[in-house]
Parts: C-alpha cells; structure tokens; sequence
C-alpha cells in the first residue's frame, strides 16, 4: 500500500458547490444519483488538471456533463477513481451507480445493520456509495433524496431539515433534506428503516426552538431518556461555557448495533453506536451512564469543533478530536467529581497513550504520514490531543483559553484548517509567542521530566531543576525541547502549600505556579521559605509527561495524605503503591516469599478507614495500578509474576483488612430507586470494590455475599459488580450466577456483551477454551463489531490470556485477525494491535509473537491490517 504524507498536500483542484443526491433503497441493490455543481478551485496548484473523483466497488451506470453523456472513453476508471481529462471550468456532473449495502462487511459507506440502512463516511467511506472528491477540505451544500419502501422503511433521514416528503408508485415514498451548512462528504449521513422516535425539544439561548428526536428500533424506545436529558445538558453547556449555539431546527441521533465505532457526528444527524446511545438501570451501569453522556456531548460538540470549523486534511485530526475530547472531559468534570474525571482520564493515557507512544505505531498528534488513516483514530491523536489543547488553558487561563477559542471561530467558521491554525488563534488572542508548542503537534513521545531540588537553610532558598528529554520514536531519533507547563506546589511539613515566591518577585502570588520548561534543563529559585518544601509536581497532571523526582516512600505516603492538589494526592498514591508491586513481582520472579510492607499497608488502611473521603475518589485512590501499567514499567515484561503480585497484593490488602471492607461494604448501600448521580454512582463503586477485594479471600461467606448482591440487585452496576466478584471465585456459585444472567437476558446483545467480557477477561487457565465456546453461542456474531469487541478483544486485553507462554492466545488472535481481516478491515485493525509491543516480552513470547505477526504479514491483508502489522515488524 501507498504512503500518504502531509508534506504532499495540496488544495484540491475542483471544489463542488452543490451535491444533489438521489438514493433509491432496494433489497438487492441501491441506485446513487448525483448532481455536482463543480468549478475549478483559483487555488489550485495545477490550472488544467483532470477532475479525478474518489470510488471504490461502485457499479458506474452513466455520466453526464452538462447535460450531455458521456461514452465510456471520455473517462478513465480504476479500482479507485473515475477520471474526466478534458472538462470546462464550471460545470454540472451527473452520475448515476449502483452499490451492494446488503453485501457490506466493512460497515464504511451505505450499510445495513438490523434491516435497516445507515452510513459511516468519515473518513474515507463516502466513495463507496458514489464518485467523489472524497476529502474534507471540499465543503458542499448538499441536498439528498432518500427512496424506499414505505412499510419496510417508514422514516428516511439525511443531514440538515427536511424539505418535501411524498408517496410513489410500488409502495415506495421518500423524503428530500437539505443542508444549508456546507459541508465535507464524511459529515454526509443517510438512515433508512423501522425506528421508535422520542421527541422533545430545545430553547436555544437567543430563543430558537430546536426539535430534538433519537431514533431507535422499537423495542429500544424505553432506553433513550439518558441519552436526551444528556443531550439537553450538552447543549446548555456549550452555550454558557463556550458561547456556541445549535444551529439547525432539528437534531437527530440514531441507534445502530452494527458500527465500528463509538459515534459519528454527521451534521444534523449523529449516528451512534447502540451501546453508547441505549440505557436502562437494569441494563447500563453506571460507568455506561456516564460514557453515554460523555459521548452524546462529544458528537454533540463536534457541530462547532469538526462540523463549522472542520480539517483541511485527515493529518489534522486532532484539530478536531483533540479539542472534542477535550471539551467533552471539561463538560464531565464539571457535571460530575472532577477529580474522578482527571483521575480516570489519566489513568487511560498512561495505561494506553503511553504506551502507544513507546511502540512501533508511536506517532505525533499530527502524523506526518500513513497508508490508511484509520489506523490513526488513536489515543494519540484523541487523549493526547485533549491534553495538548489542556495545556493550552493550562498556560494562557481560562479566559485567555476562551479569547483564543473565540477567536478560532471568528477566523475559520466554514472553513477547513489546520492545528496551526488552532495554535495562531490561541496566540494571536493573548499576544504571546507559542512557536515552540508547535513541537506538541511534530514530535512523538512521552517527554520525560527530571527534577532534582536543592535547599539553603541559611538564605531560605529553595532551587528547584527540571530537566527534560523525549525518547527517540520511530523516524525520529532527536527531539527539540517541548514548551511543557509544570504546575507545582511547595508542601511545609504540616503538609499544608506554602505561599511562592520566585526570585526577583516582590511577594509572594498563589500555592501553585505553572512553570514554563522550555529549555532541555532551568531552574526556578523560590525564596522566602522557612523551612525546607516537599515539592509537588505537574500538578493536576498539567502535562503529559513523566515526571521523576527521588521521593522516598515516606514522602509519597505523605503526599498521598496531605496534598492540597486532589489529583496528585492520588498520584502519590498510585507512585507508591506501583513501587511496592514492582518490588513484589521482583520477590516473585527471585522465588522470594511476597510480603507487603507494613508501611504501605499503613498508609492503605488510612485511606480505608478515612470518614472525610468522597467515596468515588476513595475508590480510586484504593485501585491498584492496573497489570498493564505495571507492565510498562518493567524492562521485559513478565505477564505471570504480574499477575501473582497484584492478586498477592490484593490477597493480603483483603485478609489484613477485611473487617474494614466488611464495614464499608455495608455501610455503603445506596438506598432508594436507581438514578444515575455522581454521589450514588460513587457509593456503588467503592462498594463493588470492596465486594472484589473481599472476593479475593476466596471463602464461602465472600460466595454468599456476592451471591446475594447478584440475586438482589435491582441495577445492573449492583449486579455486574457482584459477578465480576464471583468470577473470582471458584463455586458452583459463579456458574449458577452466569447461567442465571444469560437465561435473563439472551435477547438484549448489549447486556450479553457484558457477560461475554467478563469471562473472556477472567484471569484463569481455562479461559481460552470458554472463549472458543462462546464463540459457538447463537449471541455471538463475528460480523458486530460489539460482539468482537466484547469477546475477542477482552480476550486480547487479558494480560495472562492471551500472553500465555504456550503461545495458544497469540494463535487464537492471529486466526481471528485473519478472518476479520476479510470482514471488516477496521475491526480486524484494532484487534491485531495487541502484537505492537512484541518486542517487550521474554524470548520465548517474542518468538511466538512475532511468528504470528509473521504469517499474518504472509497473506492477503487489508490497508488496516497490513500497515499495523508490517510497521510491527521493522
Ligand atoms: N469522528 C469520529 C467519531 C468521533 O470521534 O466523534
Ligand atoms: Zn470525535
């Protein structure tokens, strides 16, 4: 396959004006017809080009120009393209094509999914349904016509108002829509099938009202209030907080179980993945809740961030995943516990990011280059790109952040842009300088932070270094120092923030300040203290690096207790706990009896027992470091004493506190019918927590216990959460729970999804051959995406799953990648991608994995597939 760079770019040669669309939905095929206004872009870099128009599997019926048609002749077709040499300056295209949605495995363009049809076109899925300039830097005015056949498909839906709708011959009827907004072909969104629609509405802040409608099948309809009450919060707080406004009379969100991803933000008309739309107390958790939320508000903020400002080209991304994700973690964080958002958010980019960033797919928020760029929706481009648009706040203000974002609008409303574009507003705004915070976008990497401190007593002052460097990443081995702000803190030894003041200050201004490193090593000097500081670093995690300074554990321990920075007092803890499980898995590894220390086991049960914690920040700060995080921070990793440290560790925590899990467990009932609130959701999670640590102890009174919160949950938080713990346990009891779970809920896929990860994630010997089992049930399908998500990718996640030394779970990935493969290019992509870090494992796995890797790179791969394993292997 091609290597596309963005050194190559080039403004398109043509721009299409209009788009007039005609679908007629049939059950064999579907007939396209298209109208392009088309003329040459006065941009262009080559006047007379040849209008080349995007296409791939389309059955071509006719072309016309101008109202005459053309003879084959008159173009060029291949696998790819349909060529036009000799054509006018402005002029009118019309085509007609056929296409094959039943027939459509890789879910891009027009597909179907429960007998009904839908479309995902970003990026690059509008040229399976018709020939076109298929990227987002040609924005169109578009009108679409849907056809179908009224009983089968009583509601056809497109992007933007409808405008005539009407009846036809053979029972068919249709609906014409148009969008005002002009708009990319990825934005473009076609529905067609039997839907329940709940309606309500939206006063805009200038007074419009906007008809709101979610549309799912039918028997979905009593699942659909979260996700408007999101929707409404969403809205409201786009407006207070950024000043942006909906800005059609109607928006429309539709439910499909068959998607490859989350959601789309189809102008008008997003359409979601049906796990991430549908939810009831007895069939979403809480942790479904708030995803929920968190995504509708995402694609509902895409309509300013993507959709009115969209990307030149598909290197800028981030321009709009970034900051996307970044308003939605905004909008969460200030709906819900903050902290737990930052907390979460956190853990993610360190346990996936990070890593990412450590491997052979390693790339800049802006990648330079790739063969198929949907291999480049990744934590990069998204998590770390919400940071680096953090860290924008992070050093202008808030309000600086919002003149910069204000600003952003003011230039580039209906045009597509780049992140340098991003970066100019956000500078031009606050008139500073940030040239250097380009690199965030260029370099790839997890910077690393090094600080050392020095203090005189005599003169009060404090000296704090930081040094930084940037580990060399595939095709690039130097890197130039990042602009990183480091929010710092100066702890007394009551633990409480000391007033700061730098050097050359006339007083003292706040308890934490945000230094600018912008050079591979500086200092800051703080003065007028009185007795030496603990320092607390990267505060609020202000950026996303690594950040070493030589505590000891009693410091960590001391932070962990007493910084006034919530964030890093969890950070502490997760510092101190990450250096005792590595000093477990040493003992392990060394055939060493595993103690946990006295101090760490302190410093837990203050914790435990403290009556001033919020319960959901006590969960997280009670959590150990996750398998996959301990992982990274070994030298080869060793996926088995991993293992044996953390269920060591967990063993002891239960047994030498189990009393005071006992108590919180019972002291942490939620009573009252279920509602999603972040107070109630927080007692759930610290009770549930409690349930796996007491599983751990293995005995029938923990059976009993869970067994018992299985039987009376009347949520299904409660409920996963007491057969997560069983899972734990051998007994007839976790059998009886699974069967009893499955008879209840065989007809809802989505609950179903649940119960198959739970037992394609259990830690067990026996959990390959459950899974080839599962594989059998008449729920699981290869071709849904969730379905393989929940299955096989928990298995691929499962560290001793599918790392087991006699290789059986890389063969079983491998086999599945091949048949997906085949399938459905984007799914087989995400699962193959477990076999990236092949080289951090013993000889032994290394061998197997990449004998895998090896005769996956021997057959017939797709893009996906091809570029992730042959980058692998280099
Ligand atoms: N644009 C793809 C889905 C999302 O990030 O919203
Ligand atoms: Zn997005």
């Amino acid at each position: 396959p091609r290597t596309i760079y963005l050194k190559d770019y080039r403004p398109p040669a043509f721009l299409i004006e209009r788009t007039e669309l005609r679908f007629a939905l049939g059950e064999d095929s579907t007939q396209v017809e298209s109208r392009l206004r088309l003329r040459r872009n006065p941009a262009a870099a080559t006047p007379a080009a040849p209008l080349v128009l995007d296409g791939e599997d389309l059955e071509l019926l006719s072309v016309r120009l101008d109202g005459r048609d053309l003879a084959p002749g008159e173009w060029v077709q291949d696998a790819e393209s349909l060529t036009l040499a000799n054509v006018p300056d402005a002029f009118v295209l019309e085509i007609v094509n056929r296409i094959k949605p039943q027939e459509n495995t890789r879910l891009e363009g027009l597909y179907k999914s429960s007998g009904n049809f839908c479309t995902q076109c970003e990026a690059e899925g509008f040229r399976c349904m018709t020939y076109y300039i298929d990227r987002p830097d040609v924005m169109s005015v578009f009108t679409t016509t849907v056809v179908g056949e009224q009983a089968r498909y009583p509601v056809l839906l497109s992007n933007g108002n409808p405008v005539e709708k009407g009846v036809l011959d053979d029972g068919q009827h249709f609906v014409t829509w148009h969008d005002p907004h002009p708009k990319p072909s990825y934005l473009f969104a076609l529905v067609a099938g039997n839907l329940s629609c709940l309606e309500d509405s939206y006063k805009t802040a200038s007074g419009r009202e906007v008809a709101l409608r979610i549309y799912v099948e039918p028997h979905n309809i009593d699942k659909c209030d979260h996700a408007m009450a999101s929707l409404k919060k969403a809205m409201r707080w786009d407006e207070q907080r950024f000043g942006l406004e909906y800005d059609l009379d109607i928006f429309m969100i539709v439910a499909v179980d068959d998607f490859n991803m989350g959601a789309m933000e189809n102008k008008g008309l997003n359409v979601f993945n049906s796990k991430l739309l549908l939810a009831r107390p007895d069939t979403a958790t809480d942790l479904d809740y708030e995803r929920i939320e968190g995504v509708i508000a995402h694609e509902y903020f895409h309509n300013w961030t993507g959709n009115r400002v969209t990307c030149r080209d598909w290197f800028q991304l981030s321009l709009k995943e970034g900051l996307t994700v970044f308003r939605d973690q905004s909008f969460t964080a200030e709906v819900t516990a903050g902290t737990v958002k930052r907390i979460d958010d956190v853990r993610m980019l360190r346990s996936r990011q990070f890593v990412e960033d450590a491997g052979p797919m390693a790339h800049p928020v802006r990648p330079p280059s790739y063969m198929e760029i949907n291999n480049f929706y990744t934590v990069t481009v998204y998590e770390k790109g919400a940071e680096v648009v953090r860290m924008y706040e992070t050093l202008l203000g808030r309000e600086g952040f919002r003149r910069g974002m204000d600003l952003y609008f003011e230039r580039h409303d209906g045009h597509a842009v780049t992140t340098d574009d991003f970066l100019a507003a956000m500078a031009d705004a606050n008139g500073e300088d940030l040239s250097q915070f380009q690199r965030w976008y260029e370099q790839a990497g997890t910077p690393r932070v090094t600080v050392e401190d020095a203090w005189d007593a005599a003169s009060g002052r404090y000296t704090l270094t930081l040094r930084q460097s940037c580990p060399a990443t595939p095709g690039q081995p130097e890197k130039r120092p990042f602009l990183i702000p480091v929010a710092v803190g100066l702890l007394d030894a009551q633990g409480r923030d000391m007033p700061l003041r730098l050097a050359a200050e006339a007083q003292a201004a706040g308890t934490t300040r945000v230094l600018r490193l912008t050079e591979a090593e500086q200092q800051w000097v703080f003065e007028g203290l009185v007795e030496r500081p603990l320092p607390s670093l990267n505060r609020g995690f202000s950026a996303p690096v690594r950040v070493s300074y030589p505590y000891t554990e009693t410091q960590l321990a001391f932070l962990a207790a007493h910084d006034a920075d919530a964030f890093n007092r969890w950070d502490a803890g997760e510092q101190l706990a990450t250096r005792v499980l590595l000093g477990l898995i040493a003992d392990i590894q060394a055939g060493r009896e595993p103690a946990l220390p006295e101090r760490f086991l302190t410093a837990f049960a203050a914790v435990l027992t403290d009556a001033g914690l919020e319960a959901a920040v006590k969960a997280e700060m009670l959590m150990l470091p996750s398998e996959n995080w301990l992982a990274e921070q070994m030298d080869v990793i060793d996926p088995d004493a991993i293992h044996a440290a953390r269920s060591y560790a967990r063993r002891a925590l239960a047994g030498e506190l189990e009393a005071q899990w006992l108590g919180l467990y019972h002291t942490h009932e939620v009573s009252g019918e279920y509602r999603f609130d972040p107070r109630d959701a927080g007692r759930r999670r610290l009770r549930n927590l409690a349930l796996s640590y007491l599983a751990a102890l293995d005995g029938k009174p923990m059976r009993q216990l869970a067994a018992s919160q299985f039987e009376q949950a009347d949520n299904m938080t409660d409920s996963l959460g007491a057969l997560a713990a069983l899972m734990l346990i051998d007994g007839a009891e976790r059998e009886q729970a699974l069967a009893t779970f499955y008879d209840h809920w065989r007809n809802d896929p989505l609950v179903l999804d649940k119960w198959f990860a739970l037992q394609a994630s259990a830690q067990r010997p026996d959990t390959l051959a459950r899974v080839e089992q599962l594989m059998q049930n008449p729920a699981f399908s290869i071709r849904t995406p969730n379905r393989v998500y929940s299955l096989i990718g928990a298995f691929a996640g499962n560290p001793t799953g599918f790392h087991a030394a006699d290789g059986s779970g890389y063969r079983f990935i491998g086999a599945q990648v091949e048949t997906l493969n085949a399938l459905n290019p984007q799914v087989a992509a995400r699962m193959v991608g477990v076999f990236t870090r092949w080289r951090r494992y013993d000889a032994g796995r290394q061998a197997q994995m990449r004998a895998e890797l090896e005769r996956l790179q021997g057959l017939d791969l797709s893009r996906d597939v091809y570029e992730i394993v042959s980058k692998s292997l280099q």
